[in-house]
């Protein structure tokens, strides 16, 4: 196989000494060659990890399927060791870092024994961009290695990069090795043992015991958002778990917008959405994470880290997100998702019809009349960025895109309006900081209270929180008032008492878009209320919407009721933070009681 090769002295005696604790069989750099693709999923094939998908159908994919027991990310299992507990907050799993090197040591002491271990050099970001960042992820895993070049700008160029510099150490093994004259397994991992270890004062990453998305792709979660949100407390930028979209009005004006969402709000599709309203248009930059660094200008630029997409399949259709359809047309990798009897893929919601025969993410046979559904849940795709019809050919600027706007989501069934605009950047902070969806009885815990996720980042956050939301407060001080990006909150999921959504969605929220483009250039129209600025009636686009008058005013009244009753849910929020919490934040909670 073709290899990669580095004069980077610290970075050879980094590997070597982690070769000598996994003990692998062989040690392979990648060099993000097409061919290099190629072998690793022939030897994935081989192995009964990958099944390639019918040419005609998909070309270059492939289906994997996981052990039950390995499909998604662990919390409980993933830690935050800094040398303080306060520094990893109430949000976090902590560890002692000396302790949890010791047992880490132990786990990893010939871990990848009869395995090949991949040396993965990859650049968050556009390769060289001042907002960008090298990794190199050790894994015994070829899976990973397959993903990691989907996701990132991975292999030879990568480490050109690199050149002498330093680089975000990241280490993994499925925990899995394999027994002389053993067979190996098709999902390699060790279900019962998992470890997604962070090490924040260092900027290290090790991952043991899982083959799967957010535990094992470390230049995710992990690097890219866990990491990242300590380099940029330390340096004085942003690393978000938002998506970033381009907005073109019919006069041909462009502006940018980055969202945070919890998950399963549909970040994804906002990312890619086409809108519904004459001569606007939407591009894509990013569906996941933003990086935000500021410019000369003062203003905050962002780029998407990630070269791939790794969304949740099931839900996603021609209907719901046609961009993402067409990107995952070829070259891609779907994993837990069904393999129908023709040799495609097929998931819950792509399509009205169903396959006749299928095999289930589990690999057994399926039909429409089995109870289970065919996909998992949580089955995902991953895709090329530059492959998605919508991306913007701005999408991998170095420079990256000036930030106008950013949008906070969640998932509210009353209170919380389509849209309002925060007073400013405290008090937009303060809204994010207060973020949170109802729990519903899919989730563990009493229904309809509050759930908060501040930012959409509370797993993602690798230090405490309340510092967190303190860094975000610095960030706004360290500019000019009207260079910063307008906040905003929204929410698309608000129903009436008999359940049923007001607000049709999809599409249908570049109306919204729309007004978040005029207000950033002071041309809609508002009404102050005590939690922002809300829409006029007449200052949101609905010509042509088939929601009716009542549905609108009530989508954009202002629910003091609903709001009073919210207020103890998130003094307790807030509390869990103690003497951490910044002054700020709990006078804007003061200051919204009394307006109440
Ligand atoms: O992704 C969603 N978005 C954002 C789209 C750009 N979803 C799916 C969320 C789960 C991943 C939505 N679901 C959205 C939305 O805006 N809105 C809703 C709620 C909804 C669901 C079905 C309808 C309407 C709203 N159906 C009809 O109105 C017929
Ligand atoms: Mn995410």
């Amino acid at each position: 196989m073709t290899t990669a090769t580095t004069g980077n002295v610290r970075l050879k005696k980094w590997v070597t000494e982690w070769a000598d604790v996994f003990q692998p069989d062989h040690i392979h750099w990648c060099d993000g060659s097409a061919e290099e693709y190629e072998q690793l999923c022939r030897a994935l094939v081989d192995s009964g990890t990958f099944t390639r998908l019918a040419e005609a159908k998909r070309p270059n994919s492939y289906w994997a399927h996981s052990d039950p027991g390995d499909v998604a990310r662990v919390e409980d299992r993933t830690f935050i060791c800094s040398t303080e507990p306060e520094d990893a907050g109430p949000n976090n799993n902590w560890r002692d870092p000396v302790l949890m090197r010791a047992e880490l040591n132990a786990l990893c002491a010939g871990a990848m024994r009869g395995r090949t271990m991949y040396v993965v050099p990859f650049s968050m970001g556009p390769l060289g961009s001042p907002i960008a960042h090298i990794g190199v992820q050790l894994t015994d895993s070829a899976y990973v290695a397959t993903n990691m070049r989907i996701m990132t700008r991975m292999g030879q160029r990568a480490l050109d990069v690199l050149g002498d510099g330093d680089w975000v150490p990241c280490v993994h093994s499925v925990g899995s090795p394999i027994e002389p004259g053993r067979p190996d397994s098709s999902w390699p991992c060790n279900p019962d043992n998992k470890y997604i270890v962070h090490f924040p004062e260092t900027r290290e990453i090790i991952s043991y015991g899982s083959g799967y998305g957010g535990n094992a792709l470390l230049g995710k979660k992990c690097f890219a958002l866990r990491i990242a949100s300590v380099m940029a407390r330390d340096d004085g930028w942003l690393a978000e778990h938002m998506l970033i979209l381009k907005l073109t009005s019919p006069a041909g004006e462009s502006k940018y917008i980055a969202a945070a969402f919890p998950s399963a709000c549909g970040k994804t599709n906002l990312a890619m959405v086409v809108p519904t309203i004459e001569g606007w248009t939407a591009e894509t930059i990013g569906d996941d994470i933003c990086w935000m660094k500021y410019g000369r200008d003062g203003r905050l630029y962002a780029i998407n880290p990630e070269a791939g997409f790794f969304g949740v399949a099931p839900g996603t259709g021609f209907d719901t997100n046609a961009n993402a359809m067409h990107t995952l047309s070829g070259n891609s990798i779907f994993t837990n998702t069904a393999l129908t009897s023709e040799g495609d893929v097929w998931w819950e919601g792509m399509s009205d019809a169903k396959p006749a025969r299928a095999t289930d993410w589990r690999g057994d046979a399926w039909t429409p009349e089995s109870e289970n559904p065919a996909a998992h849940p949580n089955a995902r795709f991953t895709a090329p960025a530059a492959q998605c019809p919508s991306i913007a050919p701005e999408w991998e600027d170095p420079a990256g895109v000036p930030i106008s706007a950013i949008l906070f989501g969640g998932r509210r069934r009353s209170t919380v309006p389509l849209v309002a605009q925060a007073f400013d950047w405290q008090h937009g902070v303060f809204l994010g900081s207060i973020m949170a969806s109802e729990t519903t009885a899919a989730q563990q815990g009493p229904v309809g209270k509050l759930r908060f996720d501040p930012m959409a980042m509370l797993p993602f956050c690798g230090y405490n929180m309340a510092d967190y939301f303190g860094h975000w407060l610095k960030v706004g001080r360290a500019t000019a008032g009207n260079k910063l990006p307008k906040v905003f909150i929204v929410n698309w999921f608000r129903r009436d008492e008999a359940g049923r959504f007001l607000w049709p969605g999809y599409g249908e929220n570049s109306r919204v878009l729309k007004w978040v483009f005029d207000r950033v250039n002071g041309t809609a129209d508002a009404i102050e209320t005590a939690i922002g600025y809300l829409p006029t009636t007449g200052s949101l686009d609905v010509a042509g919407l088939d929601v009716s008058d009542a549905d609108i005013t009530e989508l954009l009244s202002f629910d003091a009721a609903g709001w009073s009753e919210a207020i103890p849910q998130i003094e307790e929020h807030y509390a869990q933070f103690g003497d951490s919490m910044p002054i700020e934040l709990t006078e804007q909670l003061h200051k919204l009681a009394a307006a109440l």
